[in-house]
């Protein structure tokens, strides 16, 4: 590397959005991408922000095909993020857990994880869900540093083939039916 380059590179390592270790990979049981993304040591709030930045969302986990996926793109077992949380910041009580990321912001979590004797609430202030705990979930607080999180990317839905001809057709039909009344 050029010399110049070099304290960029040091930035750039550092940073808690550092890069992932691998490109996203798709899950075929719903079509979503999943990324495991290795950072320095960040809060649930900070990864929720960064996953959203990133264009996607802190994973949410609905079935055991799905948590198996994941849990073969964390071959490090890193402890890491997920989308879930039983916080009155979010709008539920403790021990009521649900996910607070993405498309199923709000639903109650029905699949789930947890490790023999999770969710304790340890100390009273466990309420944000970590996807590793070799390798099943454990609540601990939302401001435990962790260095990953698992970031969930849904696909654009697709407009129909004919979409382009229904919207030139209403925008035709605006002009006319201006025109006649003007
Ligand atoms: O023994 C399980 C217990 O271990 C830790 O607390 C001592 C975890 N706390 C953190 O990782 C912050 C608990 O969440 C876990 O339940
Ligand atoms: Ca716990």
């Amino acid at each position: 590397m050029k010399a110049f380059l070099a304290p960029l590179a040091a930035c750039a390592a550092l940073s808690p959005a550092a890069p992932a270790i691998a490109a996203p990979v798709t899950f075929s049981g719903n079509g979503h991408s999943y990324e495991l993304v290795l950072s320095l040591p960040v809060t649930w709030d900070y990864a929720k922000t960064e996953a959203e930045t990133r264009g996607g969302y802190l994973a949410t986990v609905t079935s055991q095909e799905e948590w198996d996926f994941i849990v073969a793109l964390n071959s490090g077992n890193m402890r890491a993020w997920l989308g879930g949380t039983d916080s009155t910041d979010y709008g539920t009580t403790e021990g009521n857990w649900i996910w607070a990321t993405g498309p199923e912001t709000g639903q109650a979590i029905t699949f789930n994880a947890w490790g023999a004797g999770e969710p304790n609430n340890s100390g009273g202030n466990e309420h944000f869900l970590e996807g590793w705990w070799n390798p099943y979930w454990n609540d601990v607080p939302g401001a435990t540093m962790l260095e990953a999180y698992i970031v969930e990317y849904a696909p654009a839905v697709p407009l129909p083939a004919s979409a382009p001809l229904i919207l030139a057709g209403l925008g035709a039909f605006g002009v006319f039916h201006r025109r006649r009344q003007g």
